[in-house]
């Protein structure tokens, strides 16, 4: 996904836009430039934060403000970010402009950099497989985040022909409803997706926007489309199985690549929504992710 365009670099952006606090740090993340590392793993888990920085050799910083926690600190002699994002697509789009802002906004001046930085941010998440051959306690790399949620109908962007191709061919198979809000494609970064993805599985990933009724799942109110899930998981293209439902992957493709950074999701499967089955462990299948990934963005 690209952008259309990007505002100047002359354009001095308001108070109303760009908030900062007192201490110039970035309104919801409440981190200043110098508290970020090169490397941002973004879990949706608050306690999923410590669960990283405890692998960490020092800790740097650590601030939280509402559901956003910040550890910062080292690892293999990389400066690696922690960051809780919250639940969902909405809480993506104040992290991703608020991590770009920190590289790419000179926050004195108020303007976009001329030259601009790219982070790695990789999503450590978890998520419901739409394979029955998918266990859960395995791990999922997402190729492309296939949007259900709204966020990047919102933005100016245009589609990658791999991202085009995919889209139509995911309306055209699934028979999209009418009644449902259209989705959209982005691609996350072929290099992290091949690093992570080795000897994990790697599909398409589904990012709705809520866990029941968007996922199929049904407690006492009925989905609007009946059989939807089936349909996402027959679904194949150019050698990619719809993998797994999440909730934050397809704006963060969308957006972070926009930015020009270099984005990917792994996720651990609690669900197996086929099988009917849920993980025993899930905390301990998640550590395991988180030491696979520390190891290999860091090697
Ligand atoms: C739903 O339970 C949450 O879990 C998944 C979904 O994407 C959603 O955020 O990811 P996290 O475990 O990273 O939060
Ligand atoms: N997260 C989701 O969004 N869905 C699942 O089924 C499991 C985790």
């Amino acid at each position: 996904m690209h952008p259309i365009t990007l505002t100047p670099t002359d354009v001095v952006l308001p108070a109303s836009e760009l908030v900062l606090n007192p201490d110039g740090s970035v309104y919801h993340l409440a981190l200043r430039p110098e508290q970020l590392g090169d490397l941002v793993l973004v879990v949706g888990d608050q306690g999923r934060v410590e669960r990283i920085s405890r692998h960490f050799s020092a800790v740097e910083h650590k601030v939280q403000n509402r559901e956003f926690v910040a550890h910062t600190g080292v690892y293999r002699g990389a400066h690696v970010t922690a960051l809780s994002t919250g639940i969902g697509t909405d809480n993506i789009d104040i992290v991703l402009n608020e991590l770009d802002a920190l590289v790419n906004i000179d926050l004195e001046t108020r303007r976009p950099r001329s030259q601009s930085r790219s982070l790695r941010i990789v999503r450590l998440g978890t998520c419901g497989a739409l394979q029955e051959d998918i266990p859960v306690d395995t791990r999922i790399v997402s190729a492309f985040g296939v949007g259900t949620d709204n966020v990047l109908h919102y933005y100016a962007y245009e589609n990658t022909s791999a991202e085009s191709r995919l889209l139509n061919a995911f309306l055209q198979d699934t028979e999209w409803p009418d009644n449902l809000p259209l989705p959209y494609v982005a691609a996350g970064d072929a290099g992290l997706v091949e690093l992570l993805g080795h000897g994990n599985h790697v599909g398409i990933t589904l990012t709705a926007g809520g866990f029941y009724g968007p996922q199929g799942r049904q407690l006492r109110l009925v989905p609007s489309v009946d059989g939807l899930n089936e349909r996402f998981s027959a679904f194949a293209h150019e050698g990619l199985r719809c993998s797994n439902f999440e909730m934050e992957t397809s704006a963060l493709y969308g957006l972070g690549g926009m930015m020009g950074h270099k984005v990917a999701t792994m996720c651990t499967v609690v669900a197996n929504r086929l099988r009917k089955e849920y993980s025993k462990d899930h905390h301990a299948a998640i550590d395991r992710m988180i030491e696979e990934a520390l190891e290999r963005l860091t090697a």
